[in-house]
């Protein structure tokens, strides 16, 4: 049994020495000091069948073996504790010195954002409400409840994109086919629908047409409509919001020209033009050379908008206007395409 104990110490010396992590150290300290199958509780198993004196000096030497081995152990473990700590902090810590990364640029908003944001603030300055409309809207919305009934003309001037499937019936009890809206007036019915007189809104919003692109048409392009009704409006405010406009958005010298413009919604109607702020009204590319940009549509709302919409038109009046604004965007930061705003290009987007 002796000899049992001296094989035990010598092999338990020989692997301590030998291991180099926390874990097999406790797997080597389990294999032989484990209560139920250590080495040397199998040596202790046999205590019982020495005598007397015997059995007291070899349970003696045995207890002595185990606190020495045990000392061996917890100074092992010490050492292993501290290289792994070592370790951890070595590759945790932080240098101070060395220089920040580089942060990923923030976003920003997009140049017809900030001018529908700036527009949203100067209408909500003269009492307007900012309301919003579906981009898939009803035939009935888009065009009969404004005036263009099934077969007019004035269908022709909106190459239209139409959708499978018909509305199901929303605030008027409208089947009508869905289309792609072409502008934002379908809004002017919506509205007056909804809120009645009087009003004044405005609905920002984004529009599509089929059209054959260049630097001033896009197939998906932005507009704001605009009205107002009410009783004894005239010509003389549609002018005098749209001017405060357009010197809002471009400086006090800004020329507004009105012209007449045929649109069935409005009665008389009014294409609406400010001095080309890129040439300074001397011509360039982006107004073909007339120093002069169409920026809106205006005009007094027709007595069959209103009739349509459930109001007495020899009691109420109003005036309607739908800016392009893209155009407007364009106009203010000097871009002579308007293709490159919708591009994601990032050199032209961070330049705003
Ligand atoms: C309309 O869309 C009318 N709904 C505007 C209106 C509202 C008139 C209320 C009267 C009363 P028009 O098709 O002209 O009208 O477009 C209005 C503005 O949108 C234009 O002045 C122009 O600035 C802009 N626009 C029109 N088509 C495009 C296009 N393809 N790309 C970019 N801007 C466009």
């Amino acid at each position: 049994m002796k000899q049992q104990l001296e094989k035990l110490e010598q092999e338990f010396k020989k692997s301590i020495s030998e291991v180099n992590d926390i874990l097999k150290l406790d797997e080597l300290y389990q294999r032989f000091f484990s209560r139920k199958s250590g080495e040397m509780s199998e040596i202790m198993k046999n205590l019982k069948e020495l005598s007397g004196e015997a059995r007291k000096e070899f349970g003696k030497l045995a207890n002595q073996v185990k606190s020495e081995l045990e000392e061996i152990y917890t100074k092992r473990k010490g050492e292993l504790q501290q290289h792994e700590w070592g370790n951890i902090l070595e590759k945790e810590c932080i240098d101070i010195t060395q220089p920040k990364l580089s942060v990923e640029p923030k976003g920003h908003l997009h140049p017809i954002t900030l001018v529908q944001n700036d527009l949203e603030d100067l209408f909500t300055s003269m009492g307007f409400m900012v309301l919003d409309g579906p981009e898939l809207e009803s035939d009935y919305y888009n065009f009969e409840a404004v005036n263009i009934t099934a077969t007019h003309p004035a269908r022709d001037m909106q190459d239209t994109f139409y959708i499978k499937g018909h509305n199901q019936g929303d605030v008027s009890n409208d089947q009508s086919p869905w289309v792609m809206r072409t502008h934002t007036s379908p809004n002017q019915a919506r509205a007056l629908e909804k809120y009645g007189a009087p009003l004044r809104m405005i609905v920002p919003g984004r529009c599509f047409r089929n059209e054959a692109t260049d630097a001033r048409h896009e197939h998906t392009l932005y507009q704001v409509e605009g009205m107002v009704i009410d009783k004894d409006i005239n010509f003389s405010h549609l002018k005098a919001v749209l001017e405060v406009v357009a010197k809002h958005l471009y400086g006090q010298e800004t020329l507004v020209r009105f012209r007449p413009k045929y649109y069935p919604f409005v009665e008389p109607g009014v294409n609406g033009e400010v001095t080309c702020s890129l040439c300074k009204g001397s011509g360039c590319r982006v107004c073909k050379q007339s120093g002069w940009l169409e920026i809106f549509g205006a005009g007094m709302t027709h007595p069959n908008v209103i009739k349509e919409c459930g109001l007495d038109p020899k009691e109420y009046q109003g005036f309607a206007f739908g800016f392009g604004l893209d155009r407007l965007v364009m106009l203010k930061y000097g871009i002579d395409e308007i293709r490159v705003m919708k591009s994601g290009d990032l050199k032209f987007l961070n330049q705003f």
